[in-house]
């Protein structure tokens, strides 16, 4: 009876699951939008102090749930030598999050050109994509109009997808919230072309 009972109980707690990574180059802010979606998500998580946050070497995976699923973020680092290992990632995740530096006018084309290179990628074809506009709180920082026009583009290359371009601030949170959910929400809407993983599968 208890294993029946418990059975069922797995059976009622077991959520989809879905891979989000997180790309963008170096310093654009990913670590610490990770750790701000963890903020915002996870009732009693209060996070690591922000300045202890330092370049990704390898990769860092932080779980959330909202809308009834669980999303398994993979913060990838975004140095030269690093991004040859985004792909490897690719074929196997749901939704994409890329971050770009707004402060850092000088990398905006770099953050173009590995952009362009991942959304062209076979395996991304359709996945669902969110922009962000990251370190709006930078007094001079490029607007998101400006970097709208920065990647003019590479409007041209990104197929059929579900797509948002917002700016946001992952230091102090802003807009990271709502983002979030709408990434989860196209996430569960293309669940027919890229099926969640089942965590007991
Ligand atoms: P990465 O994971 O993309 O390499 P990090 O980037 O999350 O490590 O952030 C790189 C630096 O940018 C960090 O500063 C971090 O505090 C800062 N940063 C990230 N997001 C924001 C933001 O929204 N606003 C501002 N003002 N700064 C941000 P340090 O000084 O530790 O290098």
């Amino acid at each position: 009876m208890y294993t029946l009972v418990s059975g069922l109980v797995r059976e009622l707690l077991k959520r989809d699951e879905y891979n989000v990574l997180i790309l963008g180059l170096d310093n654009a802010g990913k670590t610490t939008l990770l750790e701000h979606t963890k903020i915002k998500f996870t009732s009693g998580y209060t996070g690591k102090p922000f300045h202890k946050i330092t370049a990704t070497i390898g990769l860092n995976i932080g779980n959330i749930s909202t809308l009834g699923v669980n999303l398994l973020f993979w913060d990838l680092g975004g140095q030269d030598e690093l991004q040859s290992l985004w792909d490897k990632y690719y074929a196997e995740c749901h939704g994409v999050v890329w971050v770009v530096d707004s402060l850092d006018e000088a990398r905006v084309d770099d953050s173009r050109v590995a952009f362009e290179k991942m959304i062209r990628n076979e395996h991304m074809r359709g996945v669902p994509l969110l922009f962000l506009c990251n370190k709006q709180d930078m007094v001079g920082c490029l607007n998101v109009n400006q970097i709208r026009e920065a990647f003019s583009d590479s409007a041209s290359k990104m197929g059929s997808r579900d797509c948002s371009v917002r700016g946001v601030s992952a230091l102090h949170g802003q807009g990271i919230k709502d983002a979030i959910v709408w990434l989860a929400q196209c996430v569960i809407k293309n669940n027919e072309t890229r099926p969640p993983i089942n965590k007991d599968d």
